[in-house]
Order: C-alpha cells, then structure tokens, then sequence
C-alpha cells in the first residue's frame, strides 16, 4: 500500500494513485443473485415481462407493507414518477421546490409547464425552510415539493401545516429516503404524496425504477390510470396518460434488493460509523449527522469542507480523483444554476444565501456494499492528509 509521507506521494503531485480502479459514490448494491436469477426464470417461463406483472404487483404490495401506506405504485424511474404525480395532483402555475436537489426535482415541474420557484434550504438540515416557503407563496403557486434530501427528512409536519393554510398541493420527492422515518414514522406516508427512486445507485434498486406512495385512494387511482396511458380497461381511454411502467425484470430486481435492504443499510451505517470516527476532530472538514432517534439508510455519506480551510472542496475533489476516489459535489451547483432555470430566473442566486453556501462545501464519498473497511479507510487518510497539508498543497496546484 502507498504511503504519504510528503505532498509529492499525493498522485495529483505525481505519485500512484491509492486505488487502482476507480471507487465510485453510487455502486449498486446486487443482493442476491440466485433470488434474482430464480424470478429471471419465473419471468421468462410465464411469458409476462411488463404490464403490472405478478412482481411489480408484489412489489407495490411489500412495499406498501414496509412503508406503512395504503398505495404504492410501481414505476419506470422517480423522474417519470414526479411528472405524474405533480399532473396526478391538479399543480400547476407555479410549485415551490428547493434547488439545493438533484435537476429531476425541477425538470418533473419544467417539463409539463410549471415554474418551479426554488427556495432556500434550512441551514442545519439542508431541507426547504418551511418559514422560507410560505413567504414565496403567490397567487400562481399550486403546490410545494419537498426534497428529503440524502435521506434526511424535510419538515414534514410544517411544511403539511403551511400547505394546508394555503390550499396548496404538498409532494415529496423521497429518491433517497427509502427506509428513512420522520417522528417514528416511515417516510412514504406524508404529504399528498411521496416518490421513491429504485435507480441502479440508490439502497434499493431495480435497475431503473420509481415508487409512489400514497394513502389517497383517488389519487392512486388516477395516477395507475395515467402511467398506462390512461387506460381505464380495453379500449377505453380516460385521461392523458403517460408510460410510466416498471418493467418485471426491474420488479425482480427491486423485489431481491428489498429482501436485503436490512443488510445495505446495516454496512452503509457500519461504513458511515468508519468514516466519522477516522475524520473525527479533522479542522475544517465535518461529516454530515444523521439523526440516531429516528431510521436511517445511512446511503450516502456527506462531508462539509469549511471554506475557510486550506484547501477549497473543488481542490480537494481533484486530489481525491487523481487517488481513484471518485467523489462527487451533489447537488452543486443547485438547480437554479442549470438550464433552463439560471435564464428563466438569473436573480434567484440572491435568494438563496444557504444553497449557495451548502453546494459550494459538500462532497459525496463513496459508501455501500462495494466499499469495505480499506476503502473507507484509503479515502479517510487522503482526506486527512489533503487536509492536514491543506495550505501546501493549495499553493503547489495554483503553481504552473
Ligand atoms: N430526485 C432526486 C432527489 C434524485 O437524487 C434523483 C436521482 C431523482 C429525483 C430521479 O430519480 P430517477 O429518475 O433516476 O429514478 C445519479 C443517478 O442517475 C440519479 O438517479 C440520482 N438521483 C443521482 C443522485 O445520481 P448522476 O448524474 O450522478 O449519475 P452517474 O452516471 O454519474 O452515476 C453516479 C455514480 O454511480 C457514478 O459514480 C457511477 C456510479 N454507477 C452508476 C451506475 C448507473 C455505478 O457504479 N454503476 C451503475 O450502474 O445521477
């Protein structure tokens, strides 16, 4: 194993690499592979591979179970689960969402002619500020989707008391909050409506998949419709629909990796443990909390780089790359800094004091079921190092 003892042995400086292939944040977990190939087989005998088949039926029904609501809809991925759940709820004009969250968050509203009004977040929690939304509510605004972001819960309580008030719509996107609760309760049952991501990199996946979860038997109703292109039976068309299906190959897969879903979360928490005890203490750097009263899937692993430290966090990604460590900056630069909504709106930066300042300190690390002990290890003595040397190493990379 490499050892660093002076700058030049970092591989941004010239050394080897501390990894030989890349470590990625978002491997997927595969669970077991025998269940999978066992339901690959089942499929393929029965001949039905798509059409709410007998595992997305099982899924929506174990899934439902798990997360204590009366309706979960299986469909093709979150993103296409957002756009018809916003339709699904009548939103329209203009939905009060946070920027400081992955680009689908807003597209889901975009993409069907809602402006997205991106508020700011909590700065503790990371999560829109419910105070911050009533205050943007306007006489357009329809609805407020909430961002459980990296699976930390949002307000869901103040935000349901605001949505209430105002009449407004009140939706989660819950991508990365599956086996998460809020006030002992799990996420899934809160708002009008939650919407889970299955995609490859999330603690469940089904290849490409998304959830929604509901108790509200006409709105469950309505969005079954119009995942199916609004077919109310043979022949008969009642509303706009969409395709939103989940594929049974993608069932089958969501169904094996539920079936583990305990043992991800048990080695994204032991990996998480790892990493606050090794950068415990570390100047300028913090790893993200999760709160220990409540469920957690530890899924991602989040530090804080102080901008007042040695090293910025864009010089110390760089240093982690060069190393194979792949970390990643989600969700910089916040929404509102992308296409089209950095034209549509080019003042909202001044709004959002708390989303600049959390895009431009967060990093990613990698975590899950393909990083063991040594790399979480290998990636907390970079950190530690890039850290400790902050200052020298900042002035050998501005160097020609
Ligand atoms: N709302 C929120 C808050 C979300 O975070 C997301 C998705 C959505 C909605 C929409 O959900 P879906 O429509 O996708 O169901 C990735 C995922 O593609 C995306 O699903 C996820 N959030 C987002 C946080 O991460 P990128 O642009 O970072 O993808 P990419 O290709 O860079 O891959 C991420 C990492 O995972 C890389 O380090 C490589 C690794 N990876 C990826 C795949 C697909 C693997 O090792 N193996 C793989 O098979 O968006």
């Amino acid at each position: 194993m490499k050892k660093l003892a002076k700058l030049e042995d970092l591989a941004i400086l010239g050394g080897r690499p501390w990894f030989e292939a890349p470590l990625h944040v978002g491997r997927p977990n595969v669970g077991d592979r025998a269940r999978l190939f066992e339901r690959f087989n089942r499929m393929l005998d029965e001949r039905w591979l798509t059409n709410a088949g007998p595992f997305v039926r099982e899924l929506e029904e174990k899934t439902a179970a798990r997360l204590r609501v009366k309706h979960c809809v299986a469909a093709c991925n979150a993103t296409v689960a957002l756009e018809i759940a916003v339709r699904a709820l009548g939103m329209e004009g203009e939905v009060i969402v946070p920027a400081m969250t992955f680009v689908a968050t807003a597209h889901a509203l975009q993409w069907q002619a809602i402006r997205p009004v991106f508020c700011d977040v909590d700065p503790v929690t990371f999560n829109l500020d419910p105070a911050a939304v009533e205050k943007l509510i306007g006489p357009k605004t329809t609805g407020i989707v909430g961002v459980h972001l990296w699976g930390r819960p949002c307000d869901a309580e103040a935000l349901a008391d605001v949505a209430r008030r105002h009449g407004l719509k009140l939706l989660f996107d819950a991508a990365h909050a599956f086996g998460c609760t809020y006030r002992g309760r799990p996420v899934g049952g809160f708002g009008d409506a939650e919407v889970f991501s299955f995609h490859a990199t999330k603690v469940v996946n089904a290849f490409e998949g998304g959830l929604i979860a509901t108790n509200d038997d006409a709105l469950a109703a309505k969005i079954r419709l119009m995942k199916n292109f609004g077919f109310a039976g043979y022949d008969d068309v009642v509303y706009v629909g969409t395709n939103g299906k989940m594929s049974e190959a993608s069932a089958a897969m969501g169904l094996t990796s539920l079936e583990s879903l305990d043992t991800f979360v048990a080695v994204n928490e032991r990996n998480y443990d790892r990493y606050r005890a090794n950068l415990e203490g570390l100047p300028g750097l913090r790893v993200i909390e999760y709160d220990r009263r409540e469920k957690n899937n530890f899924h991602y692993v989040i530090v804080e780089v102080d901008p007042g430290a040695g090293v910025s966090r864009d010089a110390l990604q760089k240093a982690l790359w060069a190393e194979n460590i792949h970390v990643r900056r989600y969700f910089y630069p916040g929404c509102h800094r992308m296409e089209p909504y950095r034209t549509l709106d080019p003042d909202a930066a001044a709004r959002l004091p708390v989303t600049e300042a959390v895009a431009a300190r967060v990093l990613a690390l990698p975590t899950g079921t393909a990083a063991g002990p040594d790399e979480v290890d290998g990636v907390s003595t970079i950190l530690r190092f890039c850290m400790l040397n902050g200052r020298a190493l900042a002035s050998r990379l501005v160097r020609p």
